[in-house]
């Protein structure tokens, strides 16, 4: 009976989350889900985002979701984008219905990319599509790197890991070509870039990542 209601609201949700993406497509939007431990650096990424891709006139904007509190937006706030954040309450995931909501507050003709920031864990999201075109792992080296086995399913249905903390390897053991051989098991077309939001390191290929995907995304040519 469980197994039952969880797969109806998974249908239901998976629904929406077509609807979102028929939207995104319309509108030319092209959507990133991030997913990630607590405190894997996925709003510092955002943060270094926003004003690289403005350079390259590519017009960012951020749904974020939390359990509590808007601290990420209001960080986020500050690059004078489109931003909105979520609180869930207690639960540990977005859903497709609250992007959907979210969205009605934002100008989407001014949109570009949008990113949707999810509640911090590497479980819940996992099987909650929101319409997202691509998925981002952000990964952080303080996390171990045994996460990508323990936690095979978030990988397994992500596009893209970001590693981030690079800064941090000369200060743990942390075997960098382990998760990444794992992952690549996993899903042999998973890409992976190492980053350190705080050093910078990393930030170009990420931001070139983005651009080609969404030019493949929507069969731009320049
Ligand atoms: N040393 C180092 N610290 C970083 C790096 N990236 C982020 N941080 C720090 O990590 C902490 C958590 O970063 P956030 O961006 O808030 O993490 P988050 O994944 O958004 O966290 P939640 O939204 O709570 O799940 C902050 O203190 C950041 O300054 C990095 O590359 N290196
Ligand atoms: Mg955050």
């Amino acid at each position: 009976m469980q197994i039952q209601i969880y797969e109806n609201i998974l249908k239901s949700n998976d629904y929406l989350a077509e609807e979102n993406q028929a939207l995104f497509n319309r509108e030319s939007i092209f959507a990133v889900g991030i997913l990630g431990s607590p405190g894997a650096g996925k709003t510092t990424l955002l943060e270094r985002s926003v004003a690289e891709l403005e350079k390259i006139h590519l017009r960012p904007a951020v749904l974020v979701g939390d359990l509590a509190t808007s601290r990420d937006a209001e960080r986020l706030q500050q690059y004078d984008i489109q931003c909105a954040q979520i609180t869930t309450g207690g639960a540990c995931h977005l859903e497709a219905q609250q992007v959907n909501k979210a969205l009605k507050d934002f100008d989407l003709s001014q949109i570009d990319i949008l990113f949707i920031e999810n509640v911090g864990n590497l479980v819940c999201p996992t099987g909650f599509k929101l319409g997202e075109h691509l998925r981002t792992v952000v990964f952080s080296v303080p996390e171990g790197d045994e996460k990508v086995i323990k936690y095979p399913a978030t990988f397994q249905k992500a596009n893209c890991v970001v590693l981030n903390k690079i800064d941090y390897l000369e200060l743990q053991e942390f075997d960098i070509e382990k998760p990444k051989r794992e992952a690549q098991a996993l899903n042999p077309n998973i890409v992976w870039l190492n980053c350190s939001c705080r050093t910078g390191k990393g930030i170009d290929e990420w931001i070139n990542y983005l651009k080609i995907s969404k030019e493949k995304q929507f069969n731009e040519s320049n």
